[in-house]
């Protein structure tokens, strides 16, 4: 269960050190990746030194502190908003998308889950987050479920970190982490009364306003509103009254929830329609349930957007909102 890519186990050796028996061991054998000057060579971007992303890390904190838990963004006169669910290290979609897109004249908002499973977590933390402090209004950066030591030490930040800090790699590990824990949860749209998280509705969490009083810098997460509302996914025949425990699927404390459970809460908060990321479809998105909205081209009350291309057969996606409704765009 704890490999980066299932399908992706390409790496064969029979020389290994102990480190790296180590290192199988914790990681269950995935595929570690290009080397470091592969990467550079594909990808002409700034490679960040130990000294320089301590101080990247200080300034992003610096903004995240300030930023509400519930982000409220405004639209002003940018052109676009634009949603891009789980990056998962795909730095060739971060790239796409700002090239596609001029920073100065969209809004970008991220829906978490831009380390592990990846080839290039480093290189697509370290450009968000060089983005956000250089456009800290026009980029929203919400948390993910792998934004979190318990999940990101096991599917493959941390063996990057290792691969290219060494001995610096645990200082910077619990140091990212520390700034992941100060990302905010949820964004408000407010011209278009859509709410958009990482995974999904909470059983404890009625009203959106809820999500500022929870505490700020929750490493693991502690709280089950916040841990729900990163893990939790929307399902289609689950029964209409709840939450259906989601244990054998990703395990204790994560939840499934209903149409109606959604409905219900999208009338109560008067919101439109929720956009999250955090699940895989082939498509690079999809919507669910009925639609409770009167958003162009928006077929459902829920949308996924999924945005990593490393994933077998996938059509990596971004979703773009403006005045003339929703598209869905596929970053090929
Ligand atoms: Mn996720």
């Amino acid at each position: 269960m704890l490999e980066r890519f299932p399908q992706a186990n390409k790496k064969k050796s029979d020389e290994k050190s102990k480190d790296e028996i180590v290192e199988e061991q914790i990681t269950h054998n995935f595929d570690q990746g290009d080397t470091i000057s592969n990467q550079e060579k594909e990808h002409d971007i700034k490679k960040y030194n130990v000294t320089e992303i301590k101080e990247l890390l200080n300034d992003a904190e610096k903004i995240f502190s300030k930023e509400n838990n519930l982000l409220y963004i405004k639209k002003g006169k940018e052109k676009n908003i634009i949603f891009i669910g789980d990056i998962h290290g795909d730095l060739k979609s971060l790239k796409l998308i700002f090239e596609k897109y001029n920073i100065e004249n969209n809004k970008f908002i991220f829906l978490g889950d831009y380390v592990d499973r990846g080839t290039y977590s480093i290189d697509c933390i370290n450009y968000l987050l060089e983005k956000k402090i250089k456009h800290p209004i026009n980029v929203a950066l919400l948390r993910g479920n792998h934004e979190s030591p318990l999940v990101n030490y096991n599917y493959g930040f941390y063996i990057d970190l290792r691969n290219t800090f060494d001995k610096s790699s645990m200082e910077l590990f619990f140091r990212y982490n520390e700034v992941f824990s100060s990302l905010p949860y949820a964004a408000q749209i407010n011209k278009y009364n859509v709410l958009c998280l990482h995974g999904g509705l909470s059983e404890n969490i009625l009203y959106i306003e809820e999500l500022n009083t929870l505490p700020k810098k929750d490493l693991i997460p502690t709280t089950n509103k916040l841990f729900e509302t990163l893990w939790n996914d929307p399902r289609e025949g689950i029964s209409d009254w709840g939450f259906l425990n989601n244990s054998d699927g990703r395990g204790p404390g994560t939840f499934l929830f209903s149409e109606k459970i959604t409905l219900d809460f999208l009338k109560n908060n008067d919101l439109q329609a929720l956009i999250r990321g955090h699940e895989y479809y082939k498509e690079g998105y999809k919507f669910h349930f009925r639609k409770k909205n009167n958003i162009n081209n928006f077929s459902g009350s829920v949308l996924t957007v999924f945005t990593c291309r490393e994933y077998e057969g996938v059509t990596p996606s971004i979703a773009v909102l403006n005045d003339d409704g929703l598209t869905l765009q596929s970053l090929i």
